[in-house]
């Protein structure tokens, strides 16, 4: 049954060519811009009523969306987006409080980590972009993955228990600048050994930093795990700074690696702008997980 419902799941990420409309992005990103660190995130509800699309914008919308297991994409409705995301919310959503979060153990290769069956998230991306402190962020807790200015800071496989039900997993980054060669490449062959043969592994968290313009690397990872059937949602982080005048927006460097990745995804992927420094987006990256692990667990 476990293994069904992660099958069926990941089916909706296969990389395929399709069409995509990055409508939502005006409505999230240019009517609202970009949100300022410590400033009030949410839309007021004002600025929803002003951003609301008309039914015929909707339906321009309607094709980029994430749509869940459970919905069909003509039933989905403007109010089951969740904010500053292309992601829907369906029937499988619920329990998405953490009330529990406990430090397993950390493990320096696959075989040691926990065999306890627990489904799992694994936090993915490139040194520094911020997944230990969004790890930090979900759970609430300042320093229960430890954080860095100097990337490379996480270097073992660390598993945190949720609610003694479900995992988030801390990985090393890639794409270290100053790490040797050898090193980047163990990370490829670990890694790669992980998602292929972890099968509690419900999906990804595939970080990317969006105020530095578009990396090869990210999208090589997204490419590699879209080959391989691995579930992702892309989190774009650090979503509170603002590049006044010149350099890149983070706007424009969610839309360059949108457009990318769209050639090759039949269905579009998850996508959601989150802050660890405001805590944007928290609540709702936790909700949209709740569905994925909820399903998986059928
Ligand atoms: N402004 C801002 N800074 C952030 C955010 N998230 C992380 N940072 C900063 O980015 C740096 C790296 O954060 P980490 O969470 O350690 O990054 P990491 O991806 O775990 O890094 P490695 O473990 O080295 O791979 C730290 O200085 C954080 O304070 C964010 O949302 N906004
Ligand atoms: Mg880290």
């Amino acid at each position: 049954m476990l293994l069904t419902g992660r099958l069926c799941l990941l089916r909706l990420h296969s990389p395929i060519p399709c069409p995509f409309l990055p409508f939502l992005y005006s409505r999230r990103i240019f009517l609202h811009t970009i949100p300022a660190a410590k400033s009030q995130l949410k839309p007021s509800a004002t600025e929803t009523k002003i951003s609301q699309p008309s039914s015929s914008q909707f339906e321009s919308i309607r094709p980029s969306l994430f749509v869940p297991p459970g919905l069909e994409r003509d039933d989905v409705t403007v109010d089951m987006v969740l904010p500053w995301s292309n992601i829907v919310v369906g029937p499988y959503a619920g329990d998405a409080q953490v009330n529990q979060v406990e430090f397993i153990k950390s493990s320096v290769k696959m075989k040691d980590c926990p065999r306890d069956q627990f489904p799992e998230f694994a936090v993915i991306g490139r040194s520094n972009v911020g997944k230990s402190s969004l790890i930090n962020r979900l759970v609430k807790r300042k320093e229960i993955a430890l954080t860095s200015k100097n990337p490379g800071k996480t270097q073992l496989i660390n598993h945190f228990l949720i609610n003694k039900s479900w995992y988030i997993v801390d990985l090393p980054g890639y794409g270290f600048a100053t790490a040797s060669k050898s090193a980047r490449m163990d990370w490829f062959s670990f890694t790669k050994g992980f998602f292929l043969n972890r099968d509690t592994l419900v999906g990804v968290l595939l970080l990317i930093d969006a105020t530095v313009p578009l990396q090869k690397i990210d999208l090589d990872c997204a490419n590699w795990l879209g080959r391989n059937n691995i579930g992702m949602t892309l989190v774009f982080t650090k979503c509170d700074k603002i590049k006044g005048g010149k350099g890149t927006r983070p706007d424009a460097n969610i839309r360059a690696f949108q457009d990318l990745l769209k050639q090759f995804y039949k269905e579009p992927l998850p996508w959601i702008m989150t802050s660890s420094l405001t805590g944007l987006s928290r609540d709702d990256l936790l909700l949209h997980m709740s569905q994925l692990r909820n399903y998986w667990d059928i």
